[in-house]
């Protein structure tokens, strides 16, 4: 009897660890080398460069240690023509400046409050292993600063935000932005990369009421937006502001959603994505029309551009994007490719 218990318990031990998925090993083995990673050489500050513009690429540098100075800001800007709103920001823009780093790296968060903001301010930021992202770490009164450090585990783009109470009306005025963590030897190269974020605003006006708005507590609790833009503002990255790249090149886009409510369907007019990051992590998807970016979430999405001409993006649940804002463009200029596209009549 004894023995068949014994040969019972090994079998059941057997299946269970049968039951560890490759995918499970895989993002052990990922953490734990990761944290015996060694920083070494120079500690690096960040730039800071407004989107959509990112950092330059990280390449095939070792680990290091990375500064990061952030600030939180309560400012009027435009959210659309004729129209203000008071947005929350993470250095001025919404969204933040983009943060660019690698797996084993250590980075040392300086977040300020501006002296002149009402509300304390903090960061969570999805890449950091630990309690509340770095929320509670970065806790700050107007005028104050904080610091934390974190080792960076996990590669991928995630995105940040602020987590102050109440959570919902600091991301609703804009306190989000992105952290890429790119991988041991870095990403791919590309001719064009560019930063890309959506959010929603909520405003006691209609769509396009002018004037100083402020925000709609009842219309976000709802989830009815009044505005869902890219990069805070209605039609951003439209006109003057419009994204380029010439005929060959490969364009890689770092898309985020801050949310705080919706779902984005995000498509580029006239493209198909060669290659997504699904929900910005490891696994690569090809050929994708349309993807799905979660509130909280960000994809990686590159595709060559073989054809001159105007190509728009949207949120295609697409009145979003035509009467609430949620539209740019990607100009691409050079030769004309009869063989991939022409009128024939
Ligand atoms: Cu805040």
């Amino acid at each position: 009897m004894k023995r068949i218990v014994t040969s019972f318990a090994l079998a059941l031990l057997t299946l269970q660890a049968c039951k560890q998925t490759p995918g499970d090993n895989a993002k052990a083995t990922t953490e734990n080398s990761a944290m015996d990673i060694k920083v070494s050489g120079e500690t690096e500050t960040q730039a800071k460069l407004n989107p959509p513009m990112v950092p330059a690429a990280i390449g095939n540098r070792a680990a290091k240690k990375v500064v990061v100075h952030l600030e939180a800001t309560e400012e009027e800007g435009v959210l659309a023509d004729g129209v203000t709103y008071k947005f929350w920001t993470f250095n001025s823009t919404v969204p933040g400046t983009f943060i660019r780093i690698r797996v084993g790296d250590e980075v040392e968060l300086h977040l300020k409050n501006a002296s002149n903001s009402v509300m304390p301010h903090n960061i969570d930021l999805h890449a950091v292993n630990g309690p509340g992202g770095g929320a509670e770490a970065t806790n700050v009164a107007p005028g104050k600063e904080a610091i934390f450090n974190f080792k960076a585990l996990n590669p991928g783009l995630f995105v940040y935000h602020c987590a102050a109470a109440p959570v919902p009306l600091h991301i609703a005025n804009g306190m989000y932005g992105l952290i890429l963590v790119e991988p041991e030897g870095g990403l791919p190269k590309v001719d064009r990369e560019y930063y890309i974020m959506q959010g929603e605003f909520y405003t006691k006006g209609k769509t396009d009421e002018k004037g100083l708005q402020e925000f709609d507590q009842d219309k976000g609790v709802d989830e009815r937006p009044t505005y869902v833009v890219f990069n805070g503002k209605k039609n951003a990255l439209m006109g003057a502001d419009a994204l380029e790249a010439k005929v060959g090149e490969t364009v890689r886009m770092f898309v985020g959603n801050g949310g705080p409510n919706l779902v984005s369907s995000f498509h580029v007019i006239g493209e198909i994505f060669d290659r997504v990051y699904v929900e910005g992590g490891t696994t690569i998807n090809k050929n994708i029309q349309t993807t799905v970016i979660p509130a909280g979430g960000a994809a990686m999405v590159e595709f060559k551009v073989e054809e001159p001409g105007n190509y728009i993006l949207v949120d295609h649940s697409i009145f979003r994007a035509f009467n609430k804002g949620a539209i740019g463009m990607l100009k691409v200029t050079g030769e004309k490719n009869p063989k991939i596209f022409h009128k024939v009549q």
